[in-house]
């Protein structure tokens, strides 16, 4: 990995991250059980709140095992890698799902495919005009963000 990905990354700009949280499910459309009703009315409060939230990026290389972490005040999450190397995902205080993940690198981007329940799943990173891009895919939805270094 470049040292230029490590760092601590502040979100700049964040677009259509609405509809990929759609993707993952935080719709709520079904109402039949009570639990069901619960989550259709907690969802849409959740993506209005996730949509402010300020979103930090931390990536950091320890040996040939990456982290990535992705902090904000609502919720905070890590993942942990190394290249070329299949590994199990559950996104813990996300959507809670559990994936098979594989980061690659194409060219200058850093490229996780998520294999489970929802298709085309996968997020990409690379650096652009010394910022953070981010692109997530879920389903048809592809939400870009973009992180300038933290100062
Ligand atoms: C993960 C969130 C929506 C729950 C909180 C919203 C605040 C802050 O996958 C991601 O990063 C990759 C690439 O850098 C590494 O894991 C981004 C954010 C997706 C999905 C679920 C809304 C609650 C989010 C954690």
């Amino acid at each position: 990995m470049p040292t230029s990905l490590c760092g601590t990354w502040d979100l700049v700009s964040n677009t259509n991250f609405d509809g990929y949280m759609m993707a993952l499910g935080m719709s709520c459309m079904l109402i039949s059980t009570y639990n069901n009703f619960v989550k259709c009315w907690i969802c849409p409060m959740l993506r209005k709140v996730a949509l402010k939230v300020k979103q930090r990026k931390v990536v950091e290389q320890v040996g040939d095992v990456y982290v990535v972490k992705t902090l904000s005040p609502l919720r905070n999450y890590l993942v942990s890698f190394r290249i070329n190397e299949e590994f199990e995902e559950f996104t813990k205080g996300l959507d809670e799902r559990h994936c098979k993940s594989l980061v690659t690198w194409e060219g200058k981007k850093l490229v996780c495919v998520q294999k489970g329940e929802k298709k085309n799943r996968g997020w990409a990173h690379w650096i652009e005009d010394e910022k953070l891009h981010m692109e997530l895919c879920c389903e048809g939805q592809v939400c870009k963000q973009v992180f300038k270094r933290h100062d």
